[in-house]
């Protein structure tokens, strides 16, 4: 699926704005609410998750449906094109009306779909389009939520069935921000016209070869160009297939971007892919990318900032990109759902390396031993009573690699985070949604799914069989072992050793102790900054010491809102940075380490 630009045959318009919003109070569809102007309506920005943004537990934590609605139009010369509107994200499910008819559903909140509306607009400004958004989330979403009405997922203590409102209950460690995350557009493009663009490339010595694929539809010819960054025309090809030919390739590095522009015409449309020429592949355990061992150094992360929640938040993309950058970092996971389309594009461009993920989080019905689920121990995989995600989480797949195929710096897909991945049942879940990534892939990036420290064995773990790479979610020195940490560093090791048998490359995913900025000691106590750059110090030891570890991904980037719970003060506090970008100690520490480690041939240089 193409990114909506402004081309010469193009026009982009951008609905971002204050709209007209209600909660519904359960009636807003049999009072058909889309079909005229909001009563009593209030304002709300869009792109942003409302939540944070009018006051009260009820607003914040509302469950159920949202509508937001405001009048649109477009200008008559256009009548002749095709009209498409498009949302970039929704979260997590809507049902888009214009003039009060219904045009489009969607399922899943961090994705784009769009729809056709050339047809339905009227004359004259005041096309009314509605968007009603649900934030329900149960064993048939993802991510997964509990089916409860428990009044908190997180304390595990203390719960029980509750006679109080519905509510959610996530199965997963971050809030569960809802509405127009992403920005809503508008676009044209002639009547036969270029529907999507894939590239794949080949690196052969110094030259490379970009194999290319134009979907179109309806009449006319095809011309393929490459252009360099200077703007020389290095390459062209004519028809909806065919291969590029580019001598003396400037490959995409990381940190080291260089993307060229892949201008595709098609009839009287015109399309530009900005595209990054890089090879990855896996090899015994090391990771390659244009054809050199890379070490990943960086974070697992949110689109978390205040008070946008999860709205797209472009000035904190540069800032997060500045910040990385600063430290030696080269990479991040998404986790855990697709990110905006927006940082897709700056990764590219800042030649940041990512694992990308889908929105499948919280497959796993034994966190806090079911306490989301009221303590039941339904199996996650069994058939009647456990989840019932894996039709969905195929569409996930086909709609993030329709999305993301074409980025350079994407280098594998994540299919899910912290499954129950060593339960009956979970290979005949996972080993489909791996076949269906590798088929759907063009580039056939490395897979994985990232691995929870629960019961969880190279031998029972499901990830073994089925990733190019091991993922790990470790937590020694934190839940496992604190405020110990020799204890923990000799479990680290004993399961590193068992992992080595596998013979395939590990990522640490996360690792991480949750940390109050401004707590300080002598002796490094659980909760102060002195104990996270201690804690860091044993596990980097760890992960130094063999050579099959080729990355380690910081738990988390920044603070971040989560759900409320006894282990939360006001969210999850593993940030290297606060929620506003402040360094705590453990900021600088590894500061200091990535700069030190190279971004290739770390693990080489001892051999
Ligand atoms: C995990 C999850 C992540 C949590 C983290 C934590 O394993 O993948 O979503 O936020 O642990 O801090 O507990």
């Amino acid at each position: 699926m193409l990114y909506p630009i402004l081309t010469p045959s193009r026009i982009l318009s951008d609905l971002s704005g204050v709209w007209d919003f209600k909660l519904d109070n359960g009636k807003g569809f049999a009072e058909k609410w889309y079909k005229a102007p909001l009563e009593d309506a209030m304002t709300m920005p869009v792109p942003a998750s409302y939540n944070d943004l009018k006051e009260g537990i009820d607003f914040r934590d509302h469950y159920g449906w949202v509508f937001y609605q405001r009048k649109i139009s477009v200008p008559a010369f256009l009548k002749s094109q095709r009209i498409m509107l498009r949302c970039a994200a929704v979260t997590h499910d809507a049902k888009v009306y214009l003039n009060g008819e219904l045009i489009c559903e969607h399922k899943g909140g961090f994705l784009p779909f769009e729809a056709e509306i050339s047809d339905r607009l009227t004359d004259g400004e005041d096309n009314l389009l509605t968007i009603a958004v649900n934030n329900v989330i149960d064993y048939t979403t993802l991510p997964v939520g509990g089916k409860s009405n428990m009044l908190s997922g997180m304390t595990g203590i203390g719960d029980g069935p509750s006679e109080g409102k519905p509510q959610n209950n996530p199965n997963f460690d971050f809030f569960n921000y809802c509405g127009i995350t992403r920005p809503v557009k508008i676009y044209t493009t002639p009547r036969d016209y270029i529907d999507d663009i894939t590239v794949v490339p080949a690196v052969k010595g110094s030259d490379a070869e970009l194999v290319y694929a134009v979907d179109t539809v309806g009449e006319g010819s095809c011309r393929v160009e490459v252009f360099d960054r200077e703007g020389s025309k290095v390459a062209e090809a004519e028809g909806t297939s065919g291969v590029l030919k580019i001598r003396n390739v400037h490959l995409w590095q990381p940190l080291n971007a260089y993307l060229y522009d892949i201008r595709v015409t098609f009839g009287e449309d015109v399309y530009t892919l900005p595209y990054g020429v890089r090879t990855v592949r896996v090899e015994g355990t090391k990771f390659l990318i244009n054809e050199k061992p890379f070490y990943f150094k960086g974070y697992g992360r949110h689109e978390d900032t205040f008070p946008n929640g999860r709205g797209i938040n472009l000035p904190m993309n540069t800032k997060d990109m500045s910040i990385m950058k600063w430290q030696g970092a080269n990479s991040f996971r998404t986790s855990h759902y697709p990110y905006s389309e927006e940082m897709m594009r700056l990764c590219d461009e800042e030649g940041f390396v990512l694992i990308d993920e889908t929105t499948a989080v919280g497959i796993n019905l034994q966190f806090g031993g079911g306490a989301n689920f009221n303590g039941q121990k339904v199996g996650t995989f069994d058939p009647e009573h456990g989840v019932q995600t894996q039709e969905h989480h195929k569409d996930v797949i086909r709609d993030l690699i329709s999305r993301d195929k074409n980025y350079a710096c994407v280098v594998m897909w994540s299919i899910a985070n912290e499954p129950d991945s060593a339960a009956e049942g979970a290979y005949e879940y996972f080993a489909p949604l791996y076949a269906l990534a590798r088929e759907l892939d063009p580039q056939k990036r490395p897979c994985t799914l990232v691995s929870v420290q629960m019961n969880t064995t190279p031998q029972t773990d499901c990830s073994s069989r089925l990733s190019d790479v091991i993922c790990l979610n470790r937590y020694y020195g934190w839940y496992f072992g604190a405020p110990d940490l020799e204890g923990p560093e000799k479990a680290l090791r004993a399961e590193l050793d068992q992992w080595r048998e596998i013979g395939k490359p590990v990522i640490f995913t996360e690792y991480g102790a949750d940390t109050v900025m401004g707590l300080h000691d002598t002796t490094p106590v659980m909760y102060t900054e002195e104990y996270q750059v201690d804690y860091y110090k044993m596990n980097n030891k760890v992960f130094d010491s063999y050579d099959f570890v080729v990355g380690e991904q910081v738990w988390n980037f920044a603070d971040f809102a989560t759900s409320q719970g006894l282990l939360r003060v006001q969210g999850n506090k593993k940030g290297l940075f606060t929620r506003d970008r402040k360094p705590k100690l453990a900021a600088h520490y590894f500061k200091e380490r990535w700069r030190r480690i190279p971004d290739f041939g770390y693990k080489e240089k001892d051999r």
